[in-house]
């Protein structure tokens, strides 16, 4: 798949071919990432991007020529390659926020081409004409697109097929079964200078399968329901919940959480 960035900032994106999992998936040849710095594309001298919005107010707006025309030699550069038309993708803090579904979605499709939004936003006579849809990381204020992109990016590179060194972890995945994951422990089973409020829970240590499973289910449910009511909902409305999640959600319930 490959993934067109339109940007100010081009050396944002360095770290995503130099480490982890965004690395392997590139130089495994899964992900083509191409920056297309956005000022190259300005006509004039000063090479600008920005200008004042019509109608006064704070702050700059990114100009549409300079997007115009970079989207345009994306364009160029897909049907040269071969490669298939890919969906504009604005990030904005306007836009619905980012889902696993939306990035489980991208990691099987063809890739997008990632607007990335700087000063109080663009023209939006662009976002009319060109962009297929608007997202963001969260309720929050950042000063442009290009981190919510690296968040993207890092998300579709570890779901490509033998990026990820255990593909079970896929499946474990918090957010996939829709609850928050369990407690984590390693060795040492206790900890140095520790009492044993420090040790690893007896359960894990039992080889018990059934009664570890049971154990980190409840954990989930325990962790969801106090944290994120929200996704107890949501599992609940999609039918996620087994009989036995359901008694125990009640147990913490009657013991006032
Ligand atoms: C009061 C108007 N502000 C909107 C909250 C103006 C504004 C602030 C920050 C306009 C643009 C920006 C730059 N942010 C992004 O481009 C952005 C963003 C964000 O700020 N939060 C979460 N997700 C995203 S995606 C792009």
């Amino acid at each position: 798949m490959r993934f067109d960035v339109l940007t100010l900032f081009p050396e944002l994106f360095a770290p995503l071919r130099t480490v982890g999992v965004t690395r392997r998936a590139f130089d495994a040849g899964l992900v083509d990432l191409r920056l297309w710095p956005v000022r190259d594309f300005a006509d004039d001298a000063y090479r600008r991007v920005d200008d004042r919005p019509y109608g006064g107010g704070p702050g700059m707006v990114m100009l549409a020529e300079p997007l115009e025309r970079a989207l345009a030699a994306v364009r160029t550069s897909q049907i040269d390659a071969g490669a298939t038309r890919t969906p504009v993708l604005l990030f904005s803090p306007a836009g619905r926020p980012m889902s696993q579904a939306r990035i489980a979605e991208l990691a099987g499709g063809p890739g997008a081409v990632l607007v990335c939004g700087r000063y109080e936003g663009i023209d939006q006579r662009f976002v009319d004409r060109h962009v297929d849809d608007e997202l963001s990381l969260g309720d929050f204020v950042l000063s442009g697109g290009e981190l919510p992109a690296l968040a993207l990016l890092d998300a579709v590179a570890r779901l490509q097929p033998g990026v990820l060194n255990d593909q079970a972890s896929h499946q474990q995945d918090s957010f996939s079964d829709g609850l928050l994951d369990c407690p984590h422990y390693s060795r040492p089973e206790r900890l140095e200078g520790g009492d044993a409020t420090r040790d690893v829970p007896a359960v894990l240590l039992s080889g018990h399968h059934g009664d570890i499973a049971r154990w980190r289910r409840e954990r989930q449910l325990e962790l969801t329901a106090r944290r994120r009511p929200d996704l107890i909902a949501a599992a609940r409305a999609a039918g996620r919940l087994s009989v036995a999640d359901e008694r125990y959600l009640g147990s913490l319930g009657a013991a006032g959480l």
